[in-house]
C-alpha cells in the first residue's frame, strides 16, 4: 500500500482544485490523474470503482479513496497537522464553514462555471439567461454572506489560515474565472488577495494540468 497521495481530478474542477491548494500549501507529495470529462474518464469502471459519486475529487491514500473535497481537506488537516484551527470552537466553526461552502457558495459558481464552459463549446450546456441570472443571484448572495464576515477580519476563522479559507478560495477563485466581478465585495477581494500572495498559490490552470502528473 502507498502513502503517497493521488488525487484524481481535473483542473477545471474547483473542488479539485481546493484539495490541490492544499497539498500544495501543505508542500505535500502527490500524483495528479486527470480525469478528462470529454473523454469520458469519469464514467469509467475503473473510475467508479474509487469514486462513489461519480464525482471529483478523489484523493487515494492510505488504502481508501475519498471523495467530497470538504471531507478531504478535514482528512488532510488531521492528517498532516496543518490549517485545522487552534481549539475544539475553532474546528468546529471550521466545519460549519465546510458545510456552508458546501452547500451555498460552491453549487452556484459551479453550476455559472458549467455554462461559462458550455459557452466557449468545452461543454455541451447552454443556459436560458433566466437560468444564468439565477445561478449568478445565488452566487451574489453567498458571496455577499462572505464579505461581510470578512469586514474587519483578515481569515475566516482565528487569526490564521484555515481549511475553511481554502475551501471558499477555491470557488472564489472560479467566481472569477466565470467573469462575477469580486470587487462588488471588496472584503472578499482583499481576503483573496492576500491568500493568492502566497507563493504555493497559482491560479487553476496553473496549478493542475491537463495530464498526468506528479508533484515532488
Ligand atoms: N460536493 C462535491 C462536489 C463535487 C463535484 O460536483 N464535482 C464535479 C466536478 S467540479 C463533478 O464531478 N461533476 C460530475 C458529476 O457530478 O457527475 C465536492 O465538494 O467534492
Amino acid at each position: 500500500m502507498t502513502d503517497r497521495f493521488i488525487l484524481h481530478g481535473t483542473p477545471h474542477s474547483q473542488f479539485t482544485y481546493k484539495v490541490a491548494l492544499m497539498l500544495a500549501l501543505c508542500g505535500a507529495k502527490f500524483s495528479f490523474r486527470y480525469v478528462s470529462f470529454r473523454s469520458g474518464t469519469h464514467r469509467t469502471p475503473a473510475f467508479r470503482a474509487i469514486s462513489r459519486f461519480g464525482q471529483v475529487p478523489v484523493l487515494q491514500h492510505g488504502g481508501r479513496a475519498l471523495v467530497q473535497a470538504g471531507a478531504i481537506l478535514e482528512y488532510l488537516s488531521d492528517h498532516l497537522g496543518r490549517f485545522g484551527g487552534q481549539d475544539a470552537g475553532q474546528r468546529q466553526d471550521i466545519r460549519e464553514w465546510l458545510f456552508w461552502d458546501t452547500d451555498r457558495l460552491g453549487p452556484p459558481i459551479y453550476s455559472s462555471y458549467g455554462l461559462k464552459l458550455g459557452a466557449m463549446g468545452l461543454l455541451p450546456l447552454n443556459g436560458d439567461p433566466a437560468v444564468v441570472a439565477n445561478y449568478r443571484g445565488r452566487a451574489s448572495t453567498a458571496l455577499a454572506i462572505l464579505d461581510g464576515t470578512l469586514a474587519g477580519r483578515t481569515f475566516l476563522v482565528g487569526d490564521a489560515l484555515t481549511i475553511a479559507d481554502i475551501a471558499c478560495y477555491g470557488d472564489v477563485a472560479f467566481a472569477v474565472r466565470c467573469d462575477i466581478d469580486t470587487a462588488q465585495w471588496p472584503n472578499v477581494a482583499d481576503w483573496a488577495a492576500r491568500i493568492a500572495q502566497r507563493p504555493q498559490i497559482r491560479p487553476p490552470l496553473e496549478l493542475l494540468p491537463m495530464a498526468n502528473a506528479e508533484f515532488d
